[in-house]
Parts: structure tokens; sequence; C-alpha cells
């Protein structure tokens, strides 16, 4: 398609773009110039369906007015405060309004400004944690293959992402993983959590037993893992690695950027499979995407371990410049009364099942080898072309975006997400599109 350059910039150089094919980008450039609800408006004028919520964030839609307008109001009222040993209101409130939101007992927030800062956060919280306990020895952290837990050193350390991994060096030291939960030959085509893989949690009595549990500080997974393709957890998976941290003293985090804020139709995943972390980590969906800002959430036990000593003394040497600024304040408030209010999160869950019948009906479509789907999230597992692994999948992406559908891919697996206020003709709209470009692709 031609593009009518108008809207671009001349000079596309400067701008190195992250997780990226740069080159490829800068000759025929995809820019979104606005947004409304479900649709990006692009350069040259198209409407496109966003099936991804951004990156896994607008989860309320784009432009959501209540949102906006705090914003507006809060950039003219007190622009910025200092974080550390000043406060403002806005910060205490939407701490509160969170810890309301969150499963009972989490109840303490430290703000960060993405999923990955919340990562490191809840990382040294946790070895911070035990050493102020007497269990100094508890340093080591357990990931999980082919988890994603952001880019800075101790989120790929932890991760399993091999390309997010393999070209940075070292990387943090006393660090295992426990194995994916992926099982393809025995989990194909599953609606909803797989039968088959809860043993895979047991795998953390063979790494305790290899390093003494005395050593292991915390064990981090994505409850549901989105970035490397949504794979959602075997039942009675993650009840089984609570009871074996708890079982073993070491503190389980829920990297819940993504399926946080009512993705799978309950506030958390935390709630959706009734399995309470002692630390939980946020972002993304926490201010609707529109303005960065990620947190932590706590357990009673997790802050109150660290509530000691002289009080005039700072007890957690850690946070950010902007660790709850006011205009992401102002814009969290506001994303979590939109959500309330307008029942957002219930509104996933009832759209849920009119979700997965659509997406499995493309179990047909070409190149089609799995389909998996909880709540609002979904992924198309595609045949990768031999020797070409990523390839095929991206072309989709490509063609879909031509097509008016925004859509994300991994690998060559199609993820999609789509903002909480999807409709089913929304939906009708993405799986019927994406059925064209699969039965048109080589
Ligand atoms: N943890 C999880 C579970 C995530 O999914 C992060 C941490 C890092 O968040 P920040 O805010 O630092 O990016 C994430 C981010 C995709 C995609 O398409 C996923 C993420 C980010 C961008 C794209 O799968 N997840």
């Amino acid at each position: 398609m031609a593009l009518d350059r108008k809207n671009v910039p001349n000079d596309l150089s400067a701008f190195w773009m992250p997780f990226t094919a740069n080159r490829q980008f800068k000759k025929d450039p995809r820019m979104l110039v606005s947004a409304d609800g479900m649709f990006y408006k692009t350069a040259d004028g198209r409407d496109v369906l966003d099936g991804t919520a951004g990156l896994w964030c607008c989860n309320a839609g784009h432009n959501q007015p209540r949102i906006v307008e705090a914003i507006r109001q809060q950039a003219g009222e007190l622009d910025y405060a200092p974080a550390f040993q000043m406060g403002h209101p806005k910060a205490f409130e939407l701490a509160s309004a969170l810890r309301d939101m969150a499963p009972k007992g989490m109840d303490h927030v430290f703000f960060t400004n993405s999923g990955s800062e919340s990562v490191e956060t809840a990382l040294k919280i946790a070895i911070a944690y035990h050493r102020a306990r007497g269990e100094g020895s508890r340093t080591r952290l357990i990931g999980r293959e082919r988890g994603y837990h952001g880019v800075n050193f101790g989120g790929i350390s932890v991760g399993g992402i091999v390309t997010n991994r393999k070209v940075f060096g070292s990387l943090l030291t006393g660090v295992d993983h426990l194995p994916h939960t992926h099982l393809p030959g025995e989990n194909t085509f599953t609606k909803g959590q797989p039968e088959h893989g809860a043993h895979l949690a047991d795998e953390l009595e063979r790494i305790v037993a290899l390093h003494g549990a005395e050593t292991i500080a915390a064990v981090i997974v994505e409850p549901m893992a989105g970035s490397t393709g949504v794979l959602l957890p075997p039942k009675g998976y993650l009840e089984r690695l609570r009871e074996l941290c708890t079982k073993h003293g070491i503190i389980l985090i829920f990297d819940e950027v993504i399926t946080g804020f009512g993705r799978l139709g309950s506030a958390f995943a935390a709630d959706h499979f009734n399995v309470l972390p002692d630390l939980m980590t946020t972002a993304k969906g926490l201010t609707n995407g529109v303005i960065p800002m990620g947190a932590v959430l706590a357990t009673g036990e997790i802050h109150d371990a660290f509530m000691q000593g002289p009080e005039h003394l700072i007890e957690l040497f850690h946070g950010y410049t902007y660790s709850g600024n006011p205009i992401s304040s102002a814009a969290g408030l506001a994303t979590l009364e939109t959500y309330r209010e307008e029942g957002l999160f219930e509104r996933a869950a009832a759209m849920a099942p009119y979700w997965e019948e659509a997406l499995h009906s493309l179990k047909d479509a070409r190149h089609v080898v799995d389909i998996r789907n909880m709540g609002l999230i979904g992924a198309i597992e595609l045949e990768p072309i031999a020797g070409e692994p990523t390839k095929r999948a991206f072309t989709a992406f490509l063609k879909a975006y031509e097509k008016g559908i925004l859509i994300r891919t991994t690998g060559d697996i199609i993820a999609m997400s789509p903002p909480l206020i999807i409709e089913k003709e929304h939906i009708d709209q993405l799986v019927g599109t994406l059925r064209e470009v699969l039965e048109a692709l080589d």
C-alpha cells in the first residue's frame, strides 16, 4: 500500500526503536497518530482495531475521558513533588485504592515506573526481607524458562527468553530456573487452563535439594506467561508452587504486569487462580498505559520486617525519582475508578466465552498448530516456515496491520489482548481478518 507520508517525519534515523526491526520499520513506517476507544488512527488516515491494548496496557480503551481529564488537572495543580522524604496526597490515595483492589493481605505498595522496575524492586525486597529477619544466606533467585520479567539485569537473569539474555554477559549470579510449562504434545487447543503439567512445579524440590532452601530468597513467575506466547498455568501448578514455597520459607513473587487489572476477568491472576503470592509486581494497566507507572504489592509480614530500628532511619534504600509522582498517581486513581465504575473486569469475564469460541473457530485455518486462551487473552501458534523461524508470524502481523487490525507476534505465535471494552463485533472483525490473513499466507 502506498504510504501517505504527510504525517510522518522526514528523518527517522535518530530514534533507536525498542524491540523493533529498525531498518525494516524505517523503510516502511507504521505510524499511529491518534486513538479512541478500540481504534488507532494511522498516519495514512486508516482506522486500526487494537487487538493488543497497545502493549497489553490500555485495558480501558484509548483516550478514556476520566483519565485524560485527571492528567490535565493534575499537571496544572502539582506537577512534581520530591519522592524521597516528602509526600503528596494522591500517591497515598492511590496506594490505598490499589490495596483495596488487590487480593486480601497485599497491604503495602511500593511505586515504580515500569514493569521492569517493579521486578527489580520485588527481587531486592525479597532478598532484603530475609536479611532483615536474620536469614541473610537467602540470596538465590529462581525464575522459569520462557519467563519475561522485563529487561533490566535482575529481570533478564530470572527471565528465560534466550534472545533477551544471551548477548548481555554473565547476568546476576545465584539464579536458577524452573522448567517452563508448555507441553504441546499433551495440551493442544486447550480452552483455559491445561490439564497436564502440575508436576512441573515439583522441580522446585529438585532445585531446593541442589542448593539448600536456606540459600533461596524467592521464586518469581508470571501466573500466566504472556510475552513468551501465552502459556497458561496447568491445573494445580500454581497451588503446588505456593505450597512448596511456604514449606521451604521461600517468597513467592507473582509478576502480574500483564495479568493485573482485569486481563483474566478478575482484578489479578492471584484472585483468578485463588493462589496468594507474597509479593506482586504490576505496571501497564495500573495507569491504562497512559503514563509510566508500576507498583509492587507486599504483604504486611514482608513490609513489617523492615519497620524496625530507630524511626529516623530509612528502612529500605531503594526508590526512583518518579516513584508515585503526582501525574502518574492521578492517572492511576482515575484508571482504577474507571475499572470499578464501568465494571470492566466483570465485562472481560462476561465477554471471555465469546472470545474463546471465536478464537478457537480458527482451529482449521491454514498454518495453525495451537490455540490457547483465557479471559481476554488469546494466542494462535503457527507452524514456522522451515529454516526461517518467526517469519511467518511477522508477515501475518504486517498483513493484519494492512487490513486494519493490530496484533502482536512473538516467535511464530500471534498474541492478542484487546482492551476490556471490546464488543462482539470487534471480536468478529479481529478473527475474520485473521482468517483472511492466514489463508493468504505462504
Ligand atoms: N513483567 C511482565 C510479566 C511483563 O509482561 C514486564 C515485566 C516489563 O514491563 P515494562 O513496563 O518494563 O516493559 C513485562 C512487559 C509483548 C510485550 O508484546 C510484553 C511486555 C512489554 C512489551 C511487549 O509481549 N511485557
